[in-house]
């Protein structure tokens, strides 16, 4: 009897959802668009991580522009769950942004899994270079475009490149990742990726990465500097190999509900300082990418270089012939960005 008093996390996440869509319908009405309007948004990680920060400065900006009409409040550290539930909250408007890895997003808007290639771009630059072209404009239009999704382009953010971390040994070669359990994001290509490389991929949730690998569900998972040492995953995987297996950008996306409910002028607002978020996190971005990089050594974390990355290329084939063909040209003009 008792145990149906308590609520389970899910649950309470999903009432307060539901709270939070109540008062976004209440205050989210074309009519009333003049009226006062608290933006809420949501982000895995904590106060501080360079896409909290950029987007807390889209929201004071936003608040200036408007006199205090438009803000926005920003619920980071998971406090409304994982990416799949930031996804889903901001589709039913009960958030309005949602700033999510394109990993979580590519189930949603399948255009989008073509960052999802491993070892697509030849290096951060250079997927930097793609977002900020041709190319990063048109897969945003594709997200406002899609009909089913529900959500707005808004813009891209940094996410540097993804490595292998575990608790088990150092992964000096592929031959290392064989038969280790290592948590990927929730998208099957991924898990194919992470059984190419010889590992057994897990697709799970952010929010329970931590407590995954603390209780040896998984031997390891992947993911930049910045998320292995800022969401404290390196207090418990002591080994970090320099896989750079993916980079993938991540992408700050609106509710749809609530952009049909703003002013053409409101929407130019987004859209601008969006830009701005973009060129804003990059640079806070590059700092913390250091940073994080300094506190793991200095925790004594075992940072391993990959001299020769070929074997992981090599494994990932599978991948790129299953889902590869359907980006065909795209990927082409992706690689002919210099
Ligand atoms: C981080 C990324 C998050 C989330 C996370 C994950 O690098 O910033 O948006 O996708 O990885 O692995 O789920």
């Amino acid at each position: 009897m008792r145990r149906s008093l308590t609520l389970g996390r899910r649950e309470a996440l999903g009432f307060l959802a539901l709270a939070l869509g109540a008062i976004a319908t209440r205050s989210v009405r074309p009519a009333l668009a003049q009226q006062k309007l608290v933006l809420k948004a949501s982000d895995v990680h904590p106060a501080g991580y360079p896409t909290v920060a950029a987007v807390e400065s889209l929201g004071r900006k936003l608040q200036q522009a408007t006199a205090g009409r438009l803000s926005v409040q920003m619920y980071g550290s998971m406090q409304l769950g994982g990416e799949k539930e930031a996804i889903e909250q901001a589709q039913v408007g009960a958030i309005q942004f949602a700033r999510v890895s394109v990993g979580a997003l590519g189930p949603v808007i399948d255009d989008l899994n073509v960052f999802n290639l491993p070892f697509l771009f030849r290096n951060t630059a250079h997927m930097q270079k793609v977002i900020d072209g041709r190319i990063g404009d048109e897969l945003l239009e594709k997200v406002t475009g899609n009909p089913r999704a529900g959500l707005v382009g808004i813009c891209w953010m940094d996410a540097g490149a993804r490595s292998v971390y575990d608790t088990r040994r150092a992964i000096k070669s592929i031959d290392d990742l064989k038969g280790l359990k290592v948590r990927v994001m929730g998208n099957p290509m991924f898990v194919d990726m992470m059984n190419a490389l010889g590992g057994n991929g897990v697709a799970m949730g952010y929010d329970q990465v931590f407590s995954a690998l603390q209780t040896g569900v998984v031997d390891g998972a992947e993911n930049n500097p910045p998320s292995f040492v800022f969401d404290n995953h390196y207090q418990v995987a002591k080994y970090y190999a320099l896989t750079e297996h993916l980079i993938v950008p991540e992408i700050l996306v609106f509710s749809r509900k609530t952009w049909d409910t703003l002013s053409a002028e409101d929407r130019e607002l987004l859209k601008k300082f969006g830009r701005e978020a973009q060129a804003e996190e990059r640079v806070l971005w590059n700092q913390y990418e250091k940073q994080a990089l300094e506190k793991a050594r200095a925790a004594g974390i075992q940072i391993i270089e990959i001299a020769d990355k070929k074997p992981f290329q090599d494994a990932v084939k599978p991948v790129w012939d299953k889902y590869g063909p359907k980006y065909a040209e795209l990927i082409k003009r992706i690689q002919a960005v210099e």
